[in-house]
């Protein structure tokens, strides 16, 4: 039987708005809960967005999802990828563009992860839905946007999500690409 409303753990307020309005496209429903779980350190994101939808589970015992999300920059080996949030908290977009600072190859990707874990989830292992979306780094804060938006331009546009806006970011996003996998499989169970 399928969950009738999912709930979406996350603390972060954008993210709720995004994933709500693209799933409901899908007729999914979610509900946003701020249960704070503590996230694991990892290296790759697929383990840190699972080990956090267990959790989640465990304790609200409906089907839930999370979402964890990494700027991998090229020229900076992938950072700050699995750090995203940290490293935003504490030099934000500025020390990003300080970071890149006269480097040419501003080539990244925006990758999202979404875990799903339920009451039939058969082995209790959360399923993962990834999206991912190329891009590069502008070479100054462009648009008023959450996060990183002001400045990831994906591939094929000249703006950032930023000036983009919500319509263009959500049909074109990171996020958009797992959700899409993730309510296709859910439709099809
Ligand atoms: P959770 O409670 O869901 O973990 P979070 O804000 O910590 O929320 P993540 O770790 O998944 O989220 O995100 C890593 C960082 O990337 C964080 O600073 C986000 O603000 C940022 N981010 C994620 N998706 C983004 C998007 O679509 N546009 C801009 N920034 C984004």
């Amino acid at each position: 039987m399928r969950d009738k409303r999912i709930a979406f753990v996350t603390s972060n307020e954008h993210k709720f708005r995004e994933v709500k309005v693209i799933l409901e496209e899908y007729g999914i429903e979610v509900e946003h809960s701020q249960l704070a779980i503590v996230e694991i350190q990892a290296m790759r994101i697929e383990e840190i967005a699972s080990a956090k939808a267990k959790s989640a589970y465990e304790i609200l015992r409906r089907g839930v999802i999370v979402e964890d999300d990494a700027l991998a920059i090229d020229a900076l080996n992938g950072f700050p990828g699995p750090y995203s949030s940290y490293v935003f908290k504490t030099i934000g977009n500025e020390g990003i563009l300080r970071l890149m600072h006269n480097i040419k190859d501003r080539s990244a990707s925006f990758i999202s992860v979404i875990a799903y874990c339920s009451s039939s989830s058969s082995d209790g292992e959360p399923l993962i839905f990834v999206g991912k979306v190329d891009g590069i780094i502008a070479e100054s804060i462009r648009g008023n946007g959450w996060g990183y938006d002001p400045i990831f331009i994906p591939k094929g546009s000249s703006r950032t999500y930023a000036e983009m806006g919500d319509d263009e970011k959500n049909r074109v996003s990171h996020r958009r690409l797992a959700l899409e996998r993730f309510a296709r499989w859910l439709k099809e169970r």
